[in-house]
């Protein structure tokens, strides 16, 4: 397998969590998004979206960090990121999706250069409006965690570790990379207790550190 990815990208970091948690090698590809790469012939021509991650595997092009996980996942699916029961599926995928698709379209590079190249907003209401969404997005998230939390304690469950039960799953291959991105712009982390215990616990693991940006082989000090 190829992963055509970035360092600091949240949605290239949430698979390469997902292939180090199921032990699969794969070639690092990277591609400079800072630089602009993701634009260049060389990319688009195999990247129909222009997106970080791109996933090469048996002959195909796989986009969209979310997709490339569940693939990922059903065909090779120890250890599982999604809980066997259709339930504990559909609370972890909005899990997952309260992130994927509610906080990280509105804090990506594309987004964040059009507000400011296009509609010349500045630097100083660029970063109040990436906190802001990436804030409430979060809050909306730890709200989402109570709720399950007491769902748990109500059916006599163990608290959960991670997002949901004692193994991680794809809710925290999101989780993890928007933290990351939330500390790298100084977003309010606190009064977050679940959310961050859950990134706590994931943090401890060997697949989490090492798909981290600092041990990637682009990764710019
Ligand atoms: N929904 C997509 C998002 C992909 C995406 O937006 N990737 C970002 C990096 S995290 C990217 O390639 N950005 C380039 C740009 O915004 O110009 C996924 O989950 O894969």
């Amino acid at each position: 397998m190829k992963l055509h990815n970035y360092f600091r990208s949240s949605a290239s970091f949430r698979v390469r969590i997902a292939l180090a948690l199921k032990g699969l090698s794969y070639e690092y590809i990277p591609v400079h998004l800072a630089r602009g790469d993701h634009k260049l012939p060389e990319y688009t021509g195999i990247s129909s979206d222009g997106l970080v991650p791109l996933l090469e595997v048996d002959g195909e092009r796989l986009s969209q960090s979310m997709a490339i996980i569940e693939y990922l996942d059903e065909t090779h699916p120890q250890p599982p990121l999604l809980p066997a029961d259709a339930l504990g599926r559909a609370k972890v995928r909005a899990l997952a999706q309260s992130i994927a698709c509610e906080i990280h379209p509105l804090n990506n590079l594309r987004v964040l250069k059009y507000l400011m190249r296009e509609l010349k907003v500045e630097e100083e209401a660029k970063n109040i409006w990436y906190r802001h969404w990436v804030r409430t997005g979060l809050e909306s998230f730890e709200r989402q965690l109570a709720t399950l939390d007491a769902q748990r304690r109500q059916a006599g469950l163990k608290p959960s570790v991670y997002c949901w039960g004692d193994t991680p799953t794809l809710a925290d291959c999101c989780l993890v990379p928007q933290i990351f991105n939330g500390q790298r712009f100084d977003v309010n982390l606190d009064g977050l207790p679940l959310t961050m215990a859950a990134f706590d616990a994931c943090m401890q693991l060997p697949a989490f550190q090492q798909a981290q940006p600092a041990n990637c082989p682009d990764n710019e000090a």
